[in-house]
């Protein structure tokens, strides 16, 4: 099947002024290259970042619905865009169609909640302890928001960001995965269009900086960005961290997960066993979501690996295969450098493993240069420390547990807290696992990837803290501030009741 090369340039009609030779992408699919970028300056980054400051100096100023108005409006230019946009996610990144669909409706979806947002950014009056007065607290629009984001994810985590921070009030700079800088620039391409027609929008509200690391440090580093809100590896969030903390910004990280499912003796396999499935092999297993481990009572262990390892053999039989073709199930890896991570991992946890089923790499017709697997089962007595790094890759580890205690205990037992469920129709063991999970997610009788956008998304421990999307993560965005009034016409009072009179 030939790589529909033609979405590039319908939704990026400016290409040609972002071309050169210092960033080549190429598409998971095939490695084949889709074009090559030239990366920003340094120069041109202090230049965007001045822009960004001034559009939000503008923006900050324009009534919270009419800024919801605007992001109604991009969320209808991406219905109308949506199958093209989702066929640059799936060349560009690798992921199946239909989930290249899904992340354009997850887009969409945070557009509408923000536009609602845009009347609902409450404050609160509090009563005072005076008379005469009138405290309130009052979210102002914060600044120029940074958003650093992943490959796996290309476009619906910028969206969850800039979103909420366009009806905060916010301007937004984009530095997207460098493998992934080509549907960052077709959102871009989608948003100007729908900017240029809407006259409160300042220019350079929405800005995308090109390049990799360096560029994205230049941002960390830079006072005038707000916010720096980081998607990515544990690594790169040990790195951004302190030098956002060291300027005094603020900071929204979301690291790595290392998520898991525990299958409890009540379980209902015909809805576990396709939680599991999803969360350990969808994506390829490159959402920060995935299932990395499956805690399972022993009364039901070798039942489950059986059943998973039935359906591992499907897939790897026939469902693993070009992303854009509909019967493909497993896309292709990111790269080589993925591929190779995911060996090193089964390396590491070989000598200590009960069985490995699977991981090997396979061939998929046509699609020579991509790095595609076989979904990797392994099997352990118990949980080692050597699988506590996450593999951005489809490889899960199955563990026996005796009591839901020790379940628990395995569960909490890894430096993330992202993603957790519990497969049980017993409400008390569900209750349980609720209050004990130290994740940011916990489901019951749903796996750990495929949250909507409505509930806040983060994680706790070295997963980093910071919540994105839904409920009340637009706080994040906006600043708050403690207003008390007077308005009385004697000497106002004190409070705490001090008397401090001539
Ligand atoms: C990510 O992998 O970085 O919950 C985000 C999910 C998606 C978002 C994943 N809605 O799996």
């Amino acid at each position: 099947m030939a790589l529909p090369r033609s979405v590039i340039d319908d939704l990026i009609p400016g290409l040609s002024s972002a071309l050169g030779s210092d960033l080549p992408v190429t598409s998971p699919i095939d490695g084949s290259q889709l074009a090559s970028l030239k990366t920003d300056s340094a120069e041109e980054i202090d230049a965007k970042i001045f822009l960004s400051v001034k559009a939000f100096e503008a923006w900050r100023d324009v009534p919270g619905p009419r800024r919801g108005e605007l992001v109604r409006l991009f969320g209808e230019k991406l219905r109308a865009h949506k199958e093209a946009l989702a066929t640059l996610v799936t060349l560009e990144c690798g992921k199946i169609l239909e989930e290249g669909r899904g992340e354009v409706q997850e887009m969409i979806d945070i557009c509408d909640f923000a536009v609602g947002l845009s009347r609902q950014l409450y404050g609160l009056t509090i009563q005072s302890e005076r008379p005469d007065h009138v405290m309130q607290e009052n979210w102002l629009p914060l600044g120029p928001v940074g958003i650093i984001s992943a490959f796996n994810f290309p476009v619906a985590v910028w969206a969850w960001n800039a979103c909420l921070a366009f009806v905060c009030g916010d301007s937004c700079l984009w530095k997207p995965s460098e493998k992934t800088p080509l549907t960052a620039l077709a959102c871009q391409a989608l948003f100007d269009e729908v900017a240029k027609d809407f006259p409160d929008a300042p220019e350079g509200l929405s800005q995308v900086i090109i390049g990799a690391r360096e560029q994205g440090n230049q941002m960390v580093e830079d006072k005038r960005v707000a916010l720096i809100s980081a998607t990515g590896s544990t690594r790169m969030g040990q790195e951004v961290g302190p030098k956002v903390a060291a300027r005094f910004g603020r900071l929204l990280l979301e690291l790595g997960g290392n998520n898991a499912i525990i299958v409890t003796p009540s379980a209902d396999l015909s809805v576990a066993i396709p939680s599991i499935l999803f969360g350990s092999v969808g994506t390829a297993g490159q959402r920060c979501t995935s299932t990395r481990r499956v805690i399972v009572h022993r009364s039901l262990f070798d039942q489950v690996v059986e059943t998973l390892g039935r359906a591992y053999r499907q897939i790897a039989g026939d469902r693993i295969g070009n992303p854009l073709e509909s019967s493909t199930l497993v896309g292709p890896l990111i790269d080589e450098a993925a591929y190779l991570a995911m060996q090193e991992a089964i390396e590491r946890v070989r000598p200590l493993s009960l069985a490995i089923m699977g991981g090997s790499k396979a061939t998929v017709q046509g699609c020579d240069g991509g790095f595609y697997v076989e979904p990797c089962l392994v099997t352990l007595a118990s949980q080692p420390p050597e699988i506590f790094q996450e593999t951005f890759a489809p490889l899960t580890y199955v563990i026996p547990y005796d009591t839901i205690e020790e379940a628990l205990e395995i569960h909490n037992g890894v430096p993330q807290g992202l993603s957790s469920a519990i497969m049980t129709t017993d409400v008390r063991e569900a209750e349980f696992f609720k209050r004990r999970s130290d994740c940011g997610i916990a489901n019951v009788n749903i796996g750990t990837s495929g949250a909507e956008i409505g509930g806040a998304f983060g994680g706790e421990k070295e997963t980093g803290g910071g919540r994105e999307s839904g409920s009340d993560s637009w706080r994040a965005y906006m600043r708050r501030q403690t207003s008390t009034t007077y308005f009385g016409k004697s000497k106002p009072a004190l409070a705490q009741g001090i008397s401090f009179d001539l």
